[in-house]
C-alpha cells in the first residue's frame, strides 16, 4: 500500500523523510535567491563570500530537488547524489575559510589542504556508505579522521592563527564558523552510524527511531544556510 502512494507521488503525513526533502529543497531555493540578491549590497571586499554562500546553496537546491525525488521514486536514500552535493559544497566550504583569512595573509596551500582533508573525508564515507558497508567502522574512522584535521586546522592550526591576525569581525566570524564544524558537522556522523549499522558493532543505531536520511537534511540546512548566515553578517560587520 505504501509503495502504491509513494508511486502516485504522495507524501504520508508520517513521512519525515520526503518532508525533509521536500523542505530542503524549498529553504535551499530561497537561501540561494537570498545570497545572490544580496551580493549586490555588499561591500566590494566580501562580494566573494556571499557569492559562494550562494553558490553553495543553489548547488544543494538543485541536489535535494532530484534527492527528493530519487526518494518519492524509489523509496532508497539517495546516497549518491547526496555525496555528490557535499563533495562539492563542503569544499567550497573550505573556500570560505580561505577568502575571510586571504586579508591576513592566507596561501593557497593551505586552502588545498583543507580541501583535500575534506575529500578524502567525504570519499572513504562513501566507501562505507555504498561501497564496502560490511566495513563501514573502519572507513567511518578514517573519514573521522580527515574530519578531525579539519577541526584542529579551524580551531588550533593556521586557518585559526590567520583569522587571530585578521582583526576581531573575522577571528569572530572563524569561531562561529568553527562552532558549525565542530558541533553542526557531528551530526553527520551519527546518520552514518544509523545509515550503516546492519552487522556493526553499533548494529543498534539502526533503531535509534530517527531515518539517517532526515539527519543529513537538517544538518544541512543547519550547515549550509546558517554556515552562509555567518558569513553573510560578516560582510556586514567588517568593511
Ligand atoms: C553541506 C554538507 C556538509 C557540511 C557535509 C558534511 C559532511 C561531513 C562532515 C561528514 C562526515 C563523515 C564522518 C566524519 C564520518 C562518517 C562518514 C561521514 C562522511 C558522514
Amino acid at each position: 500500500m505504501d509503495h502504491l502512494f509513494l508511486m502516485s507521488g504522495k507524501i504520508l503525513p508520517t513521512d519525515y523523510v520526503s518532508f525533509t526533502f521536500f523542505i530542503g529543497t524549498m529553504a535551499m531555493m530561497a537561501a540561494a535567491v537570498f545570497f545572490f540578491m544580496e551580493v549586490g549590497n555588499t561591500s566590494k571586499e566580501w562580494r566573494t563570500s556571499v557569492l559562494v554562500s550562494g553558490i553553495i546553496t543553489f548547488i544543494a537546491a538543485v541536489h535535494y530537488y532530484y534527492m527528493r525525488e530519487y526518494y518519492a521514486n524509489y523509496s532508497e536514500s539517495p546516497t549518491f547524489f547526496r555525496y555528490v552535493d557535499w563533495l562539492l559544497t563542503v569544499p567550497l566550504m573550505c573556500v570560505e575559510f580561505y577568502l575571510i583569512t586571504k586579508k591576513a595573509g592566507a596561501k593557497s596551500s593551505l586552502l588545498w589542504k583543507m580541501i583535500l582533508a575534506s575529500v578524502v573525508m567525504l570519499v572513504t564515507g562513501y566507501w562505507g556508505e555504498a561501497v564496502a558497508p560490511a566495513n563501514a567502522t573502519l572507513w567511518g574512522t578514517l573519514s573521522a579522521i580527515a574530519y578531525f584535521y579539519i577541526v584542529y586546522e579551524i580551531w588550533l592550526g593556521d586557518v585559526k592563527k590567520l583569522a587571530t591576525s585578521a582583526g576581531s569581525a573575522v577571528a569572530s566570524a572563524n569561531s562561529a564558523l568553527g562552532w558549525f564544524v565542530l558541533v553542526g558537522w557531528a551530526i553527520y556522523p551519527l546518520g552514518y552510524l544509523i545509515g550503516t549499522a546492519e552487522g556493526q558493532w553499533y548494529a543498534s543505531f539502526a533503531n535509534i527511531g530517527i531515518k539517517m536520511d532526515i539527519v543529513y537534511n537538517i544538518a544541512d540546512a543547519i550547515n549550509k544556510i546558517g554556515f552562509g548566515l555567518v558569513i553573510y553578517s560578516l560582510s556586514r560587520k567588517a568593511a
